[in-house]
């Protein structure tokens, strides 16, 4: 009933708006043929119909939010702040004051859509109106980000007393291939700031990438506050590769991440690698150490040397406090417990730990998720498999009927150089150049991995070679936002010589944005019109 009247107030507004839009003030303005389609959009939308007119975004224009979910209107004005950061233009959010208002861009949340998905939504542009319409806030979230993609970069001054930023009309419907979109930082290997991590979310969002998969824990630093077991961070998170000290983050910074995830409908999955990549945790509470060999501190790169003992309460008990503290601080409803490379493990060992730690993820109401190393244990079919190297394991995952994120080594790792010559990076899975990094298609991957049980798409950056956001940045970008078309564009859409197009036109927010993104010489790179010091930073 609150639904069906929150409706129709939506609608008597909707019908004022549109009433004052008919006695316009100001002259008609007439724009050159528009064609919607050729909009260079990343990730590309399902169906683009093209109608030829424009939308004319200038400073006569307000955004309206209709929709019962509260989301909406903070909704409504993440876009106004983007639209400001881009054009210099302030539109007004559900102001009352529509005297002096020529068109608008609504958004509405409504239970018709055409296509029927999670985070889908569709988008209508005419002459006077840009009505965006989804089922849920966050399908509103990721249209939006069509929206603030289709707004040219430049304003178009020559067609009246005022600037005009002509947005092409016709229809956009579009929803998501995949319902996980990921990618991964490792800040336990090099620290990342709060605004650090920040700031890639940001970036990340505006390709409609909706996970933020932390890696906090390895040998070399331990990145997350347990309260019950403080010295973790005390004397893990003291290090990091190469020597340049560590860093952690309390529990309130690691919400404020949650939380500024969240107001863009990214999920946060915390890792807390075990029982191998623990050399960190075991240096700081000898007694969960199974090697048997003296501990110390480690700021180098090597992988597989520590273990967990397996085989005592105390870890276990350990564990618990650990997923409980974290689980409790995360919304989201996945728990990456690592289990990657434990080569100090013995494997009837790292079957019993994982079978062990599974139940424990599940008490605390989440689901397990591992690098595919985890399907030799005997995991639930509720759990998921992190495929990265092993298709052995993989295919063992799908038997077992859990589901699969796909993060191929060879493809997917944004940690692997560009070629010979890149700065940052390593290259034992191979060199992954930027078409490289497009040319896959995550749903013929594997034949044991079949489409039905791909959870998603994964990036994941490793941090031995890069230790701040600019290198963080020259690694991620611009191939992430290849990851972000395989997750959620389906397939006959995909194509490369198309794709490089749409990509070379991203300079301009890249540059924007102050992005240290790779200008890979694969890419015509648009030259950006913006210097940085001219516009607001977005
Ligand atoms: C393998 S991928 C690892 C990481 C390294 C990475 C470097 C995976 C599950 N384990 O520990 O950081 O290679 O590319």
């Amino acid at each position: 009933m609150k639904r069906r009247l929150h409706f129709t107030l939506g609608y008597i507004l909707i019908a004022i708006f549109l009433l004052g839009c008919q006695t316009q003030k100001r002259p008609e303005v007439s724009f050159p043929a528009t064609d919607l389609s050729k909009t260079n959009f990343i990730p590309i939308p399902a169906t683009i119909e093209s109608t030829g007119d424009a939308f004319g975004l200038d400073q006569y224009t307000a955004i309206l939010t209709v929709g019962d979910d509260e989301g909406f209107s903070d909704i409504g004005k993440f876009l106004s702040e983007k639209i400001r950061g881009k054009t210099g233009l302030l539109l007004p959010v559900n102001s009352e004051e529509t005297a002096d208002i020529d068109r608008i861009i609504m958004i509405r949340q409504t239970d018709t859509l055409d296509i029927a998905a999670a985070e889908g939504y569709e988008i209508a542009i005419d002459r006077d109106s840009l009505i965006l319409k989804a089922s849920s806030a966050a399908g509103a979230f990721r249209g939006i980000q069509t929206i603030r993609q289709m707004i040219p970069e430049s304003s178009n001054d020559t067609l009246a007393d005022r600037s005009i930023w002509p947005v092409p009309t016709g229809r956009i419907s579009d929803a998501p291939l995949f319902g996980y979109r990921g990618s991964m930082l490792d800040v336990a290997r090099h620290f990342f700031s709060v605004e650090e991590v920040k700031r890639f979310i940001d970036l990340l969002s505006y390709y409609k990438i909706n996970v933020l998969h932390l890696h906090l824990t390895d040998d070399q630093g331990w990145r997350i506050a347990i309260k019950s077991w403080p010295k973790l961070t005390e004397i893990g998170g003291s290090t990091e590769v190469g020597g340049t000290g560590g860093g952690f983050f309390t529990q309130e910074d690691y919400t404020e991440i949650v939380d500024y995830a969240a107001k863009r409908y990214m999920t946060i999955v915390p890792e807390v690698d075990m029982p191998g990549h623990t050399n960190a945790a075991s240096v700081s509470y000898p007694i969960l150490d199974g090697t048997g060999k003296p501990l110390k501190l480690y700021e180098g790169t090597r992988v597989g040397f520590s273990t967990f003992d397996t085989r005592k309460d105390t870890v276990y008990a350990f564990i618990d406090d650990v997923v409980r503290e974290i689980a409790a601080i995360t919304p989201g409803p996945y728990f990456h417990i690592g289990g990657d490379e434990s080569h100090a493990t013995r494997p009837d060992d790292y079957v019993y730990f994982v079978n062990k730690v599974e139940k424990i993820v599940q008490k605390y109401g989440k689901r397990m998720i591992g690098w595919d190393e985890i399907a030799t244990a005997d995991v639930d079919q509720s759990s998921i498999a992190q495929f990265w190297a092993s298709e052995e394991n993989a295919a063992e995952a799908v038997e077992k009927g859990m589901q699969v994120i796909l993060s191929p080594a060879k493809k997917a790792y944004l940690d692997m150089k560009y070629d010979t010559i890149s700065e940052y990076g390593l290259n034992w899975a191979a060199y992954i150049p930027v078409d490289t990094a497009y040319n896959w298609h995550p749903e013929r991957y594997s034949p044991s991995i079949p489409t039905s049980q791909i959870l998603g798409v994964e990036a994941p950056l490793w941090s031995e070679t890069i230790s701040n956001s600019s290198e963080m940045e020259y690694l991620a970008f611009p191939r992430v936002i290849g990851y972000s078309e395989l997750s959620w564009s389906l397939p006959e859409k995909r194509d490369w010589d198309n794709y490089k197009q749409r990509l070379a036109h991203q300079a301009p927010f890249l540059d924007r944005m102050e992005v240290n993104y790779y200008r890979s010489e694969l890419i015509d790179w648009e030259e950006s019109k913006y210097t940085y010091k001219e516009i607001e930073k977005d």
